[in-house]
């Protein structure tokens, strides 16, 4: 059988927002997971619009488009395309489980929820001839699903291809989040055996992995397990963590000791009014510097998420958060807009009060305001959320963030992360286009593992603030 399965881009990807290499960054793991239950023989193309040209011209028998809501309008005119040549066309993935009405339109099957169990099911009924028009997944596990088929994805156009998930959803509930709507019918939280996580990490080659997990960190016996058995493997990660998984004791150090480099952590927001707001209960009472501290003292940087316009932001709530982030020497922030996603509490809250003010899912990118903000204007919300940016990236920030550490090597690594990530920009484009990207993966590794007197550096070489690879690579 002659499958075509396709990650569209989203509408962006034209339009002058568009950064390269932040969709050069991830392969299509969710794709490339479904792709396992495929028979040796069955001859499978897989293309990420992201980085690569699509081919419309072949004729495969049967076509897998995965839809986020960003991509659903490319997505369903990629559907409609293959539906026009005769092809058998199946759509899946969250924007699906949140609006089935609105995707059956553009297919033949669909999917609701993760495909791992309805996925065989109708592979079997499809080459039986009675394939079923919607597929809702039930059951919940990830024991005994065969190895993510990585051969299908092209590495060399990403600057992680060692991206990683070995579990999948969440155990919180937080409004906003796709969470819930996606898992709704079922287990949302669950995880692979934990030896089949490590036969996967020592499959990847090289020492970088990106952990893709809603939250690594969600099982404390999981995760004790996981960090145990890859102590001694030589790798060094980034991964999704909460203040509160940081904060509980132990398990920071032994994800350290596994390699753990930098950690995205979702500060959300620094008033707790909001966080009730949002049922972000596991953020409540937590002390957010602390848990700051005890990352730099594990030498782990921090990736710093954080969500404007909830009902209790005025127009204050820009500055201070910056402010809070660069003098807490967080080395990368991450600014959202708050986006009801169809399918969350958030959005039925909001619909519910009339103040969902656009239907274009293209604007549904987390820096559009598409909902009338409670104690600021539209304007306002975008504007401030753009200011965010520039502020906390401008360099006498960077400067500053980098002068809250103590030791001159952390502070060289935060100016060269920082600097790096966002002022190297055109460098980054340019590797990409001449697709070199992968080229950067070593100077990432070496930033990530150098640098700075840290517990895990303990027996190390050191040999002063610049490890000897880092002057290699410089
Ligand atoms: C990596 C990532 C990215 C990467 C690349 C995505 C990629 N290559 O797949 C980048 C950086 C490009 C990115 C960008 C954005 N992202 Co993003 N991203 C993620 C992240 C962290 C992991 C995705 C992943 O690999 N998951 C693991 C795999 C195994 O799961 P999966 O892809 O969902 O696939 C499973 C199922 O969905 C299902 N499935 C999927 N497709 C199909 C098809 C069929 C036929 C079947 C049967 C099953 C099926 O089966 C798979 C196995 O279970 C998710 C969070 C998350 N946990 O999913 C957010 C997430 C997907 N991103 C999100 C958002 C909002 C964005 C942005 C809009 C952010 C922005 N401000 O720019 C952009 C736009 C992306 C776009 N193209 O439209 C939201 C999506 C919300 C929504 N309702 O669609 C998420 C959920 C984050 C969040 N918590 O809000 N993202
Ligand atoms: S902690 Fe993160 S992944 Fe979990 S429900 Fe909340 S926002 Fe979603």
């Amino acid at each position: 059988m002659k499958v075509k399965m396709i990650l569209p881009a989203l509408t962006e990807a034209l339009s002058p927002f568009w950064r390269p290499i932040k969709y050069h960054l991830f392969p299509p793991l969710g794709l490339a997971s479904i792709a396992s239950f495929f028979d040796a023989d069955d001859d499978i193309d897989l293309q990420d619009e992201h980085v690569e040209r699509l081919n419309l011209d072949d004729e495969p028998d049967l076509v897998v488009i995965q839809v986020y809501i960003t991509s659903a309008y490319r997505a369903y005119a990629l559907a409609d395309h293959y539906r026009r040549k005769g092809a058998y066309v199946v759509l899946g993935g969250l924007h699906v489980t949140a609006l089935p009405e609105e995707a059956a339109q553009h297919a033949d099957s669909i999917f609701l929820g993760p495909g791992e169990d309805t996925w065989p099911q109708f592979l079997q009924d499809f080459r039986e001839g009675h394939p079923a028009k919607r597929y809702q997944s039930k059951i919940r596990t990830l024991v005994g699903v065969p190895p993510i088929r990585r051969d299908l994805i092209k590495r060399y156009h990403y600057l992680i291809p060692n991206s990683i998930v070995v579990s999948r959803g969440c155990p919180h509930h937080c409004d906003f989040c796709y969470k819930d709507a996606f898992y709704k019918d079922g287990k949302s939280f669950y995880m692979q055996p934990v030896d089949e996580a490590l036969a996967e990490i020592d499959r990847l080659p090289g020492k970088h992995l990106y952990f893709l997990d809603d939250h690594l960190f969600g099982n404390t016996e999981f995760a004790a397990e996981l960090f145990e058995g890859m102590k001694g493997m030589g790798r060094v990660w980034q991964a999704a963590g909460t203040v509160e998984s940081v904060l509980r004791p132990g398990l920071l150090e032994k994800a350290v000791d596994a390699g753990l480099r930098s950690l995205f952590v979702g500060f959300e927001t620094l008033n707790p009014h909001s966080l009730k707001e949002q049922h972000k209960y596991q953020n409540l009472n937590r002390d957010y510097s602390l848990a700051i501290q005890r990352l730099r003292e594990h030498g782990v940087m921090v990736n710093g998420s954080f969500v404007y316009g909830m009902d209790n932001d005025d127009e204050t709530v820009f500055e201070r958060t910056v402010e809070w982030a660069v003098s807490q020497g967080i080395e990368t922030a991450t600014f959202h807009i708050l986006t009801p996603y169809p399918g969350t509490l958030l959005y039925d809250r909001m619909a519910e009060q009339h103040r969902i003010t656009n239907h274009n899912w293209d604007r549904y990118d987390t820096r559009h305001a598409v909902y009338r903000p409670m104690n600021m204007s539209v304007e306002t919300l975008e504007a401030g959320y753009w200011r965010s940016y520039r502020e906390f990236y401008r360099w006498s920030s960077i400067f500053r963030g980098a002068w809250t550490k103590e030791h001159a090597a952390d502070r060289m690594r935060h100016l060269f992360y920082t600097g790096s990530w966002k002022k190297a920009e055109p460098v980054w484009d340019f590797l990409i286009r001449a697709k070199q990207v992968n080229r950067l993966l070593p100077m990432l590794e070496t930033v990530l593992t150098s640098f700075g007197h840290h517990p895990w550096m303990q027996g190390e070489e050191e040999e002063g603030p610049l490890s000897s690879s880092l002057k290699h690579s410089l």
